[in-house]
C-alpha cells in the first residue's frame, strides 16, 4: 500500500508521518517512511537546488523537470522495491504537489504536467492522498515559529500559498483517490483523522484497537 501525506507548506504532514510511524510500529506494520524531492541520493541533491533561496532563479519549466527527474528515482529506487517487498510506503508529498504547485501555483499547462508526470512514475499512482487543509496564514504562522529562513517556494508569499491550497481543495474534488482532512487543532487532534480515515478505508490493514488518545500520540 502506498499513502502520501499532502498539503500546503507547514500544514504538518512532516509531524503527522512521525506520528503514523510510531501507529504503524504499534500495529507491526513494515513500512518505508519518505519524503519528496528527495529519498535517493539524486533527489537530496535535487532537493538543495529546487529548496535553494531565492536567489536561485529559474524558470518554472526547470523546476518541473527537477522535480520530476527526482520522482524518477524515487520510484524506481524507493516506492517500487518496497511495494515489491510487501511494505507499506508512506509518503510526505508526491505528484498531488507537482499538480498543486507547478500546475495551478506555477500556471504551468495542467495536461502537459500530468502527462510529464507520467512519464516520471511510469503511471504509478498512490492508494491514497491525504491532504492536510490548513488556511494559509496559519501554515505561514506555524512556519514563521521556526528559525529557518524561506526557500524559493516558501518565498513566493501568500497569494501562492492561497493559490495551491485551492488547487488542492479542487483536486481532491476531481482527482480519484484522494481525501481532505482537517489540519486545524492539535497535533493529535490531526492525528486521530487520519487514523479515523485510515481505518474507514482500509480495515484489513488499520484497526482501531491503537486509535490515539487525546492528548497523547498514540
Ligand atoms: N514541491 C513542489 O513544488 N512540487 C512537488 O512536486 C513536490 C514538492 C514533491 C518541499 O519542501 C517543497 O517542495 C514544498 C513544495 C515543493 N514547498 N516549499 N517550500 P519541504 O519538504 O521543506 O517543505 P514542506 O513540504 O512545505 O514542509 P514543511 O514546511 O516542513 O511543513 P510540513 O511538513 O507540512 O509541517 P511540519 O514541519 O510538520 O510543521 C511545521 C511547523 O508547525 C513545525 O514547527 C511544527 O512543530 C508545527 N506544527 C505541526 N503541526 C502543528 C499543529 N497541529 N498545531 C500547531 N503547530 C503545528
Amino acid at each position: 500500500m502506498f499513502i502520501v501525506l499532502e498539503g500546503g507548506d507547514g500544514a504538518g504532514k512532516t509531524t503527522q508521518v512521525t506520528l503514523l510511524s510510531l501507529w504503524f510500529d504499534d500495529l507491526g506494520l513494515s513500512y518505508v517512511s519518505t519524503r519528496e524531492p528527495g529519498g535517493t541520493a539524486v533527489g537530496e541533491a535535487i532537493r538543495e537546488i529546487v529548496l535553494a533561496g531565492p536567489e536561485m532563479d529559474m524558470p518554472a519549466e526547470t523546476e518541473l523537470m527537477l522535480i520530476l527527474g527526482a520522482r524518477a528515482a524515487f520510484v524506481r529506487d524507493v516506492v517500487r522495491p518496497a511495494l515489491a517487498d510487501g511494505k507499506l510506503v508512506i509518503a510526505d508529498r508526491f505528484s498531488l504537489s507537482t499538480m498543486a504547485y507547478q500546475g495551478y501555483g506555477r500556471g504551468l499547462d495542467l495536461d502537459q504536467v500530468k502527462r510529464t508526470v507520467t512519464i516520471a512514475t511510469r503511471g504509478l499512482t498512490p492508494d491514497l492522498y491525504i491532504v492536510l487543509d490548513l488556511p494559509a496564514d496559519e501554515g505561514e504562522d506555524r512556519q514563521s515559529r521556526e528559525a529557518e529562513s524561506p526557500d524559493r517556494i516558501e518565498a513566493e508569499g501568500r497569494s501562492f500559498r492561497d493559490t495551491v491550497r485551492e488547487a488542492y481543495l479542487h483536486l481532491a474534488a476531481t482527482e480519484p483517490d484522494v481525501t481532505v482532512v482537517s489540519a486545524m487543532g492539535t497535533p493529535e487532534e490531526v492525528q486521530g483523522r487520519i487514523r479515523e480515515e485510515l481505518v474507514a478505508r482500509f480495515p484489513a490493514t488499520f484497526t482501531d484497537s491503537e486509535m490515539i488518545e487525546p492528548g497523547g500520540a498514540g
